[in-house]
């Protein structure tokens, strides 16, 4: 590999010196930027419209179109280990650890915009003296002055790359593509393996219109760059998007969800309002297919906030007989009904961006079978084998015997620093093709037929296991009604309950309550509505410990899922929803017993205070928007909890 990456650097210098490059004879210049790689005159007139303008603006000295080949991929990984913002992690294969500004470690929710003339298209009016919490609105105006203020010659001195990408297998019919322009190379390794990208993608858009993405890192104000080898400009971040014209708009952060725009940008924010429009849905979903002992399989979605669970439970190991889980996607899904009525769903995405802390050979062993080949890891600590370690691996990684460099670059000592040794919200971005268990209908163009959906969060107290929606309505509210522990994969401080509709609150692109009419409206003559469930995998008890095992033990609830949906008789009535009558999860072979009654039990006082905040919730967030039904559900609930 060493060589390999010597070879490559070479090249790498005698591009920059202009002395060779692989499509010499191709050189343009577009207004003084140089195009070093890949060939403008092949690009449809839209797509060279919107690079040329953005050079206008960005001022780059030169311009790559990233063609997603394996010999680029490795220029651009060589030239990120040169100027320090990776380094290799010899232990594995192909795989790199990026350390970023400690001040660059999350989505920034406060700096996340939705662009439209009225604000009440893009996020619900609060009540008189609240403050919304359901996103962020931008005026047109708004936009074009946050633009002009931070993108005027930032990218002077840097390459701008064009990512043609696709979210969505390119030959699917639900695919959509994207172009994004970014100064960050990290990003454009990232993109290869969250999206389809390259050359192919620029042959299947033609001279139809795209996802228009705008990134860039950005430089402070005062000109002081103090991690150069990760530019960013924390204070003046800025994630905009403007659904009207299918544009985001992505300055000063090279994270994740703030940098990588196929995903939480354009499969989220602009892909709901797009779905809306096309009468489909984009959601924050995993999807796994299961097969039951029986050989009968089905798939199933599951929308849970960031860091509730969906990584895990997208690669679940079954620890129940004759089961077996297969993975089509871990964070987002797009849904649609076909035409014989069966809702389908296909991932976007192409890679997994996982939390890497509490990932290990127990709690999820498909994902260390992945992760050790083509990764790049993102603010991990490192070992001095040239390994990866991260809260969670105690036990499989002696550190005695190692020298441990935590996220920031510092040693860290186990048991003696008081700080963790990796970031709580670093993460492997891995390809999904590398996954064993990834599902041999993964890349179906029509999509996976879904049989259920569950929700869930993060609660400590008062929320069962499991129960189930009654009806479509009640289905909907359930997931308007999710709340959840506050996690580091945003800037929250702390672990408090937050509302979290449809574990979306971050992502709508457009107004919640609309967003929850459309589901609504999603209940058509001729459909078969999935069975919906909410999930609570993080109750605890008095001592604070798990009352439920989790992981691999979430198949026992799988189980009972796939049970009810060929409608067994194992539910009964509670004023919830249907909660598992007594006896129906299979416990078999657990070595201790959880508490059955502490996670199923309905503590009437609590449930009647939840169900008042949540309406409280929805009068002070979403006022009118709402659909009345909503209100009805809760009604209902409180009344029947009375009755108790
Ligand atoms: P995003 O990528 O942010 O959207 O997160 P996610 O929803 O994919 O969450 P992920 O599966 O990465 O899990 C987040 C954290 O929750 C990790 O530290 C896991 O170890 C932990 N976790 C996941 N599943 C379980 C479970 O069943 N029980 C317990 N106790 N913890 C879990
Ligand atoms: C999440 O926060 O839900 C993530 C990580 O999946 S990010 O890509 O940063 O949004
Ligand atoms: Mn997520």
């Amino acid at each position: 590999m060493r060589i390999l990456i010597c070879r490559y650097a070479g090249e790498v210098n005698k591009i920059a010196k202009g002395l060779a490059h692989p499509n010499v004879g191709l050189f343009t210049h577009i207004r003084g930027a140089c195009v070093v790689s890949g060939n403008l005159q092949t690009l449809s007139p839209k797509v060279r419209k919107f690079i040329e303008d953005n050079v206008a603006i960005c001022q780059p000295d030169e311009i790559h179109i990233c063609d997603g080949s394996e010999k680029e991929n490795k220029q651009l990984l060589c030239l990120l280990q040169k100027k320090g913002t990776i380094m290799p992690l010899t232990k594995y294969e192909n795989c790199w650890l990026a350390r970023t500004n400690p001040a660059d470690t999350a989505r920034v929710e406060s700096k996340t915009l939705i662009c439209t003339e009225h604000e009440r298209d893009a996020v619900p009016i609060p009540k008189p003296g609240i403050k919304g919490t359901l996103g962020h609105w931008i005026s047109p105006a708004g936009m074009d002055k946050a633009m002009q203020e931070r993108f005027g010659n930032c990218m002077k001195g840097s390459t701008m790359y064009v990512i043609p990408f696709s979210m969505g297998p390119i030959q699917s019919p639900l695919a959509k593509i994207g172009i994004q322009i970014t100064d960050s190379a990290y990003v454009v390794c990232s993109m290869r393996i969250m999206t389809r990208m390259g050359q192919a993608v620029l042959e299947k858009l033609g001279n139809n219109d795209f996802v228009k993405c705008l990134h860039a890192v950005g430089r402070p104000k005062n000109g002081k760059v103090e991690y150069p080898h990760w530019p960013c400009d924390p204070e003046r971040t800025i994630i905009l998007h403007k659904p009207l014209t299918q544009e985001i708009v992505s300055y000063g952060s090279g994270y994740g969800g703030n940098s990588l725009l196929g995903k939480k940008c354009f499969a989220l924010r602009i892909g709901s309002t797009i779905a809306r429009s096309e009468g489909w849905l984009a959601e924050h979903m995993l999807i796994l297919g299961i097969t039951n002992p029986q050989g009968k399989k089905r798939y199933i979605a599951g929308a849970f906030p960031s860091q509730c669970g969906k990584t895990n439970l997208a690669m679940l190991t079954p620890t129940i007989p004759g089961y077996k889980a297969e993975c089509v996607g871990d964070d987002i899904a797009w849904m649609r009904f076909d035409k014989n009525g069966v809702l389908r769903a296909i991932n976007p995405e192409n890679g997994f961006f996982g939390v890497a802390p509490g990932t290990n050979h127990t709690s999820n062993p498909i994902a260390m079978k992945t992760i050790h080949k083509n990764t790049i890891f993102t603010n991990v600590a490192s070992t001095s084998d040239g390994g990866v370690y991260w809260e969670g691996l105690e036990h499989e990684i002696d550190t005695s015997k190692l020298e441990v460099t935590d996220w920031k670059g510092n040693k860290w000592v186990r048991g003696e620093s008081k700080t963790t040794a990796a970031h709580p919200n670093s993460r492997f971005c891995t390809p999904a093709n590398q996954c064993p268990m990834i599902d041999p209908e993964w890349e179906s163009p029509e999509g996976v037929p879904i049989s259920a959906i569950l929700f869930g969060g993060r609660r400590p107290h008062g929320i069962p296991l499991i129960y189930e929606a009654r009806d479509w309505k009640h289905a909907v509210a359930m997931g308007a009604a999710i709340r959840s522990q506050a996690t580091s994969a945003a800037e929250f401080k702390g672990t408090a309950v937050m509302h979290d509709p449809f574990a979306m609150r971050p992502f709508f692109g457009y107004n919640c309550g609309h967003y929850i009419k459309h589901w609504l409206s999603m209940d058509k003559p001729g459909r078969k509505l999935p069975k919906v469930f909410h999930v609570n995998w993080f109750g605890r008890d008095k001592n604070n410990k798990f009352l439920w095992p989790g992981f691999g033990e979430n198949s026992r609830l799988i189980d009972y899922i796939m049970r009810r949906i060929d409608g067994e008789d194992i539910a009964q009535e509670s004023p919830i929803g249907l909660l598992p009558k007594e006896g129906s999860i299979n416990l078999e072979g657990l070595a201790t017993k959880p508490d059955m009654k502490a996670l199923f039990e309905i503590d009437v006082p609590f449930w009647l205070q939840e169900v008042d905040s949540i309406h409280q919730y929805f009068e002070e967030q979403i006022g009118d928007d709402l659909p009345k039904e909503m209100y009805d559900q809760l009604v209902e609930i409180k009344k029947k909890l009375r009755k108790l």
